[in-house]
């Protein structure tokens, strides 16, 4: 059965506009799914946490609806070859790179195993992901959590600018 997914895409090195696009490109063409619309681009300040790189660029951030008959490892699988694809650094957790795609939602499902939690965590904390989710779908539930509308509420914008279009 066929599932509607959204796919999270952040980048901030290496001309991360053109990194968002390629991987947009590369999404169009993924087996068993179709692509069917992006929330177009975001530039948000990186994410502020113990731990985290505070001096790395701002992140441009988009949101990429797929319907998709790919099992969620089988996406995770191909999501992950596209990042290898691209060159993605993986130095440092939380660290800049090139290209990162998160699966945000299956469906309605809930998963939680050695691979993969979905939602995606901390996608209830975060500008660059609940603000491009409104802009494809504002009526949306978030399995767990309840409805966007409701916690959108709860996490200002933070600087966070919108683009423009993925061309
Ligand atoms: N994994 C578990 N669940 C998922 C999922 N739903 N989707 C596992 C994708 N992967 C999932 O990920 C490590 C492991 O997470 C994978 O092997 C997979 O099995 P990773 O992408 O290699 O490592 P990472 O990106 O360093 O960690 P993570 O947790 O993906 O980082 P985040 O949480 O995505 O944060 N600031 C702004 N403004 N914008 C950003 O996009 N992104 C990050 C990265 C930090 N700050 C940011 C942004
Ligand atoms: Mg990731």
């Amino acid at each position: 059965m066929a599932e509607l997914v959204y796919i999270g895409l952040g980048s901030n090195l290496e001309q991360p506009e053109r990194q968002l696009k390629q991987a947009v490109a590369e999404l169009k063409l993924l087996p068993d799914s179709q692509y069917v619309k992006d929330s177009g681009i975001y530039l948000s300040k990186p994410l502020v946490a113990d731990g985290v790189p505070a001096d790395q660029p701002d992140y441009y951030n988009a949101v990429v609806l797929l319907e998709t008959e790919l099992a969620p490892a089988e996406l995770l699988d191909q999501l992950q070859a596209i990042e290898n694809r691209q060159h993605r650094v993986r130095e440092q957790h939380w660290g800049p790179r090139t290209i990162d795609l998160d699966i945000l939602l299956y469906g309605q499902q809930q998963i939680n195993n050695e691979r993969l939690q979905i939602p995606h965590p901390g996608l209830c904390e975060r500008e660059f992901v609940l603000y491009p989710l409104q802009r494809l779908n504002p009526e949306m539930t978030i399995p767990g959590h309840g409805k966007l509308k409701q916690i959108i509420k709860t996490c200002p914008e933070n600087g966070m600018r919108y683009v423009g279009e993925i061309e």
